[in-house]
């Protein structure tokens, strides 16, 4: 039977200098928000960091299907959000086809997005929601924990009552977001073999345009934090 991890995750063997890296990769995404590893890395690496992060609740194919609704199937730009539909605290994407620069991922500091709101936008978004998947629930889009704010955000999935205050946060959120964005967003390019980690409550992500032949593919997870998962080094 396959070994599995605290969180419950089939376990990958990894060898004792891969496990320090997953050590010190959880410290760079509370500290930093994210971490891109260039170089041709095999998805067992992948797969080894992502089960050492935390429970994993989802993998999916981020890649072109003709017919799909969904946003990743397509060629169009995805506009900065969060993966937060299944309370997801990272996000991981595995470079298994890479397409140039066409379809490069951004990111957009969620601090530095909260510093360009005014208070009365900050309450407001309080009372803004977004669909959840995972509970079939709505939650507010901004809230609170240890006294830290973070965003549930994915633009296509919010509800709102459509009076002033509402429409006017919305608006001030997308605009400090594409400022924010324009002035110090980061603006990666993955290659075949690269591997992005991202801390979804420290950064939005998003993407530009697929090139229209794009054989581009990379794996996503979503993990949930678990403490007790990162047993690193040797005993
Ligand atoms: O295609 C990408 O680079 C990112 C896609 C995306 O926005 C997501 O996985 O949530």
């Amino acid at each position: 039977m396959a070994e599995r991890n605290a969180s419950g995750n089939e376990r990958v063997e990894i060898s004792p200098s891969n496990a320090r890296n997953a050590d010190s990769y959880i410290r760079i995404l509370d500290t930093a928000g994210y971490c891109l590893i260039r170089g041709q890395n095999s998805q067992h690496l992948f797969d080894a960091i992502c089960s050492e992060l935390g429970q994993i609740i989802d993998s999916s194919d981020v890649v072109l299907r003709e017919g799909s609704s969904r946003k990743i199937h397509n060629l169009y730009p995805i506009p900065a959000h969060n993966d937060c539909s299944y309370f997801a605290d990272f996000v991981a994407w595995y470079c298994a086809t890479g397409d140039g620069q066409a379809g490069a991922p951004f990111l957009v500091s969620v601090t530095n997005v909260l510093k360009r709101l005014g208070n009365a936008s900050i309450e407001s978004l309080s009372h803004i929601y977004c669909k959840t998947h995972e509970r079939n629930e709505y939650v507010p889009i901004l809230q609170e924990a240890a006294g830290e704010l973070f965003f549930f955000y994915t633009p296509w999935y919010t509800s709102f009552e459509p009076n002033k205050e509402n429409l006017r946060a919305v608006s001030d959120l997308n605009a400090a977001i594409e400022l924010e964005r324009r002035s110090f967003g980061k603006e990666l390019s993955l290659e075949t073999g690269n591997i992005l980690l991202v801390n979804d409550r420290k950064f939005f992500h998003g993407r530009d345009q697929l090139s229209a032949e794009t054989k581009r593919h990379l794996v996503r997870r979503w993990i949930r934090r678990n403490e007790f998962a990162m047993v690193c080094g040797d005993a």
